[in-house]
């Protein structure tokens, strides 16, 4: 059995958003095409309480895009995004929801991040989505969306991690690139074993 997971194809990460990935809306067909191959399909959605300890406007005298300490790590702080009930945290308009078996939600404590649809960033905190896929006797997993370089990357490794056949599509996937955080990205994930196609 394999899912498919699209991983944060919400408003604020495409063009006009608050955290805007360049091409971000360009994968959305591509993505809607793909459904329809797989056995189950879970989409991810970034989740934050307003005033989330990964915003920079959270941190005095922080900007977005800097990097600060937390108890769990290093943490880029963010423009506001995805805040809870917004329309930038609603999934790009012709994204077909209906298609979607599981919605996990990511990124709602106020204390810690969650880039990986697994776990936190404390990368000790799971969300469910282990249990849910092993329940389902689901082994392979297909990964798109957003952002390539952090999302879709923690989301792969950990993924990678746990077991799990992992492949990344890279034509339907848009990354952030900081800093050479795609090719850090990339490299991590073939560490741990992701497939690209
Ligand atoms: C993401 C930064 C902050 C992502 C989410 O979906 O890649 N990136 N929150
Ligand atoms: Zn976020």
């Amino acid at each position: 059995m394999q899912a498919l997971i699209v991983i944060d194809v919400q408003n604020d990460f495409c063009p006009g958003g608050a955290l805007a990935v360049p091409g971000g809306d360009e994968i959305v067909q591509g993505i809607n095409a793909l459904m329809a191959e797989f056995d189950a399909v879970v989409l991810t959605q970034d989740w934050h309480p307003a005033g989330h300890s990964s915003f920079a406007s959270t941190h005095e005298g922080r900007a977005p895009f800097d990097v600060t300490q937390m108890p769990y790590g290093p943490q880029v702080l963010w423009p506001d995004h995805c805040i809870q009930g917004s329309p930038g945290a609603q999934f790009h308009m012709e994204l077909e929801t209906d298609r979607a078996d599981l919605i996990l939600r990511k990124g709602f404590r106020p204390e810690v991040d969650s880039y990986s649809a697994f776990f936190e960033n404390d990368h000790q905190t799971p969300t469910g989505l282990e249990g849910y896929l092993d329940t389902r006797g689901i082994e392979r997993l297909t990964m798109v969306g957003l952002a390539t370089d952090f999302c879709v990357n923690f989301s792969a490794v950990d993924a990678a991690r746990l077991g799990f056949a992992v492949t990344v599509q890279e034509d339907l996937c848009r990354a952030i690139d900081l800093d050479g955080s795609l090719a850090t990205a990339k490299a991590g994930m073939t560490e741990a074993g992701v497939l690209f196609r």
